[in-house]
């Protein structure tokens, strides 16, 4: 299946009345012409109130994209994104997503997130001739879903640091006592995915793309005295074994198995 399906569901995420235009697969790509598209135009109000997350609604102010504009990243990891020439709106590398506007993203063009990937060795596992993975998932408050520990960077902000903030902030409930531990855990931090994300937020002129970095527990010492506690936009927070599918958010499953490869982990997907 290609890669993004999830991005074109409806209704929108945090509405109930929002329902994407229909784009049937072989007319996403953009290089399909469809003189009569007509998407949703839909941007949320705490968008439209310029928060500092979010930018103005008016592209004619945006005179960087694709490029560092001050500390906000407008590079888009999957190249140079076109813009449309009439709304100086970014065109999403993807294709057409049946909705206009922003949604919920702050930014117009790439909104940059990072997610982190905490993983160990499983102890009881069924079968003692796989090694099965663990990894460290929260349940988001949005929509429920399991999903990889992750938010939008902030600007000038480094993808690890927003990794471990998002990490602390949301499985550690921010946790004063933990910062050391968690530097010394991330201290083995390896990035493992930069690109796309096919986030059910996304619309043909914002969209997310994030930087997965995976941190490794060989032996289970960095992790065993991990207090995990939920906290900010995730309402749970638990070490999952990777023996199954698990219905995960956006495309973090694709990332994750990316992650399990790279250890030679039990490929759950091979077997069931
Ligand atoms: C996904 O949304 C990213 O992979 C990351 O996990 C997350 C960032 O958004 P928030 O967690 O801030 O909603 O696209
Ligand atoms: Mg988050
Ligand atoms: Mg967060």
């Amino acid at each position: 299946a290609n890669l993004h399906m999830k991005d074109r569901l409806s209704p929108y995420p945090g509405t109930t009345d929002v329902y994407r235009t229909i784009v049937p697969d072989e007319k996403v790509p953009w290089s399909v012409n469809w003189p009569d598209y007509k998407p949703v135009e839909y941007t949320a109000q705490k968008v439209l109130k310029n928060p500092p997350w979010a930018d103005d609604v008016n592209t004619k102010k945006i005179k960087h994209y694709n490029e560092l504009d001050g500390q906000i990243d407008r590079r888009s990891f999957m190249g140079v994104y076109k813009i449309d020439e009439d709304t100086n709106r970014p065109k999403n590398p993807q294709g057409r997503m049946g909705i206009s506007g922003r949604g919920l993203l702050g930014r117009w063009g790439p909104n940059h997130a990072g997610d982190s990937l905490v993983t160990r060795w499983s102890k009881h596992q069924r079968d003692s001739t796989q090694k099965v993975l663990e990894i460290i998932l929260i349940n988001r408050k949005d929509n429920g879903r399991l999903a990889l520990p992750g938010g939008m960077i902030d600007p000038g902000e480094h993808a690890l640091a927003a990794v471990k903030r998002e990490f602390i902030e949301e499985a550690l409930n921010s946790n004063p006592d933990v910062i050391k531990q968690v530097d010394k855990l991330f201290k083995k931090a390896n990035s493992v995915y930069k690109g796309y994300v096919d986030d059910p937020r996304n619309t043909d002129n914002a969209w997310t793309e994030t930087e997965a970095i995976n941190v490794h527990d060989e032996t289970g010492e960095l992790t065993k005295d991990l207090e995990l506690e939920a906290g900010d936009d995730a309402t749970n927070v638990k070490w999952v074994r990777l023996d199954r599918h698990y219905n995960v958010h956006a495309s973090h499953e694709s990332i994750i198995q990316m992650v399990i490869k790279q250890h030679g982990g039990y490929e759950y997907w091979r077997d069931n």
